[in-house]
C-alpha cells in the first residue's frame, strides 16, 4: 500500500481530510507523526504559492507523496481579507478568538447586504521528488454574522453562515460541511490524481 502524507499541521484540518480519502487503498499519514520532517515557512501570497510551497517541501523532505493545501476566508467587502492571511490575521498563528474578534470589528463597518463571504481551498499533490502532480481548488460561499453561532469546525466557521440551511459551519453537523465546504470541494477535485497515482 502507498502512503500518502498530508502536508499539514492543523489537527482540524486533518480531521476533515481523513474521512474524505479513508476508503482509499493508501496508507494515509500526516506530517507530525514525521518528526525529521522540517516546518514549511508559508511566505506566499497566493494560495496556490502556499500550498505548493507545504507539498514540495513535505514530499522532498518525506521522499513521498504528499498533499497539502492553503485554505482561508475572503471577505470582498473587506479588500479580500483576511484571505491568505487567515491563519495570522490577528497577529499570532491560529489564534481563532483573536481572528474571529478582528473580523467581527471590521465587519461592523459593514452594511449588512455586503457580508458575503467565501472559503477558499487550493490543494497541492506532489510526488517524492517535489514535482507537482496535481492542483484543486474549492470554494464555498456564504455570508459572515456578527453573533457566533455553534462549536462545530474551527477558526471562522461559527461567524460563517450558510444561506441554505441558515446555519454557520459551527452549527451544522461535521458531516454537512464534509459535503459542501472548501477543503471538500479540493479534495473532491484531487482525488482522481491520488487515484491515478497511488492506487494500483
Ligand atoms: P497548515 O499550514 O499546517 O496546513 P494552517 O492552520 O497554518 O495549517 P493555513 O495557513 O491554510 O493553515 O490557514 C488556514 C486558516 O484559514 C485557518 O487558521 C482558519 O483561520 C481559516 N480557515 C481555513 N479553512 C477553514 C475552515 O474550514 N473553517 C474555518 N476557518 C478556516
Amino acid at each position: 500500500m502507498l502512503r500518502l502524507v498530508l502536508g499539514t499541521r492543523n489537527k482540524k484540518k486533518i480531521s476533515e481530510i481523513i474521512p474524505l480519502l479513508a476508503d482509499l487503498p493508501i496508507e494515509i499519514v500526516d506530517v507530525s507523526q514525521l518528526p525529521h520532517v522540517p516546518e514549511v515557512e508559508e511566505t506566499g501570497r497566493t494560495f496556490l504559492a502556499n500550498a505548493s510551497a507545504k507539498a514540495q517541501g513535505v514530499s522532498k523532505a518525506a521522499h513521498t507523496w504528499t498533499l497539502a493545501e492553503d485554505s482561508g476566508l475572503v471577505v470582498p467587502a473587506l479588500g479580500n481579507e483576511p484571505g491568505v492571511d487567515s491563519a495570522i490575521y490577528a497577529g499570532k498563528h491560529g489564534d481563532d478568538a483573536a481572528n474571529n474578534a478582528k473580523l467581527l470589528s471590521k465587519i461592523a463597518h459593514v452594511p449588512e447586504t455586503e457580508r458575503g463571504a467565501y472559503y477558499v481551498c487550493v490543494a497541492v499533490l506532489c510526488n517524492p521528488s517535489g514535482e507537482i502532480q496535481a492542483v484543486s481548488e474549492g470554494r464555498c460561499h456564504g455570508r459572515i454574522v456578527t453573533t457566533p453561532l455553534g462549536s462545530h469546525g474551527f477558526g471562522y466557521d461559527p461567524f460563517f453562515l450558510i444561506p441554505e440551511y441558515h446555519k454557520t459551519f459551527g452549527e451544522l453537523a461535521p458531516v454537512v460541511k464534509a459535503a459542501l465546504s472548501h477543503r471538500a470541494k479540493a479534495i473532491h477535485h484531487i482525488r482522481s490524481a491520488i487515484c491515478k497515482y497511488l492506487v494500483p
